[in-house]
């Protein structure tokens, strides 16, 4: 049993932890949809078993799949991931399951945000997204978990947050016109702090170029554990990302965050740049919403990886940085276990592991 809860979360003493901590299951959604998966899906569907048997070895992995690709889905799986029936209109997890909260009695809660598609009638990549919209109370009516239903439009992938008190995310995002656009930067500050327990929002000007999702702040960064994140960055002055990276450390090293602690930035950078093929575009049908021509730029980035219980799934995007990029990562994070995954199948569509990934954290 799932209800529904008229209260705010930060006054009755939950909080959104990190990443970094403890976590009791991660959640993935089975990719079909033909607009934006090349060969209707049968590639990416491959990564994202990859994906999932990856992070199956440390937390347990719950696949939500369409009734029409279930079988499918449920005999290229190993045992380890459970399979359960969910309609969605795609498979960005991230943007589309609760954001929890938990308190110090061992409770776990979920916050289901509006979706609207990365920007509804106005920029949004495709229509209808109601079953999406739905995703985040079915998956407390799964896990038996309470829900609060917060008043903005809002996709899990443009926060980041550092479990003590810190919020990331971008005005490019939260501030577009397709999103809130009734609400104030401090309104929208208030929502957040009202619902994951938030005492500062870092506000960065621009996420990744050419990002579909209008700039989440977790293609551009990922917040190591408190007062650290890794930076994506880019050395070449002539690309439009040279100066969206610049201005984002600016930001960051000018700020301190919620507990007063300078922030220390990794720069990690980008992969490419990276652009799609004659052949990938030949394999994806056309739509209204997403620009998929042969010669588009890829938002590419090696920020958007997963942490999952002191293990970094990191999405290997080209061979020319990859290995730096899992240098970077390993010097960030002392002790976990780099597992690089190859997921330009996941960039096709748009996002990538931390996009198609959200995780319910552990409770005391
Ligand atoms: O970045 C994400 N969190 C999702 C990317 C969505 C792309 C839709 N085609």
């Amino acid at each position: 049993m799932s209800m529904l809860l008229k209260s705010i979360p930060a006054a009755d003493g939950f909080r959104m932890p990190g990443e970094h901590e403890a976590q009791d299951e991660i959640w993935i959604a089975w990719p079909e949809r033909s607009d934006n998966w090349r060969n209707g899906g049968k590639s990416a569907q491959k990564t994202f078993i990859d994906v999932a048997e990856a992070i199956a070895e440390v937390t347990p992995v719950t696949m939500a799949v369409s009734a029409d690709q279930y079988d499918n889905a449920r005999s290229r799986l190993s045992d380890k991931i459970r399979v359960v029936e969910m309609t969605t209109d795609d498979a960005w997890m991230r943007d589309i399951a609760p954001s929890y909260v938990i308190n110090t009695q061992g409770e776990r809660r979920g916050v289901d945000w509006e979706f609207n598609a990365w920007g509804g009638l106005v920029d949004g990549l495709y229509f209808p997204w109601d079953k999406d919209d739905q995703v985040a109370s079915k998956i407390c009516e799964v896990m038996r978990n309470d829900r609060y239903r917060a008043p903005i439009v809002l996709e899990g992938g443009s926060i980041h947050v550092d479990g003590e008190g810190t919020l990331y995310t971008t005005e490019e995002c939260l501030l577009h016109p397709s999103r809130n656009p009734d609400l104030s930067k401090e309104e929208i500050e208030q929502v957040l702090k009202d619902h994951l327990s938030i005492e500062k929002v870092i506000w960065i000007k621009n996420g990744l170029y050419n990002d579909e999702t209008n700039g989440h702040v977790d293609n551009l960064i990922h917040v190591v554990k408190p007062g650290e994140v890794v930076l994506s960055w880019c050395n070449d002055e002539n690309d439009p990302q040279y100066a969206i990276s610049q201005a984002a450390y600016k930001t960051l090293t000018n700020e301190t965050d919620a507990q007063g602690r300078q922030i220390k930035v990794h720069k990690v950078h980008i992969p490419g740049p990276l652009f799609i093929t004659e052949e990938e575009a030949q394999g994806i049908d056309s739509c209204d919403g997403m620009e998929r021509e042969a010669g588009e730029r890829l938002a590419g980035s090696y920020a958007n990886f997963l942490i999952t219980n002191q293990r970094i799934i990191l999405p290997l995007l080209d061979p020319k940085y990859d290995d730096d990029a899992k240098a970077v990562l390993q010097q960030a994070f002392p002790g976990y276990d780099i597992v690089g995954v190859p997921a330009r199948e996941i960039l096709l569509g748009g996002g990538n592991i931390h996009c198609i990934t959200q995780q319910i954290p552990a409770v005391a």
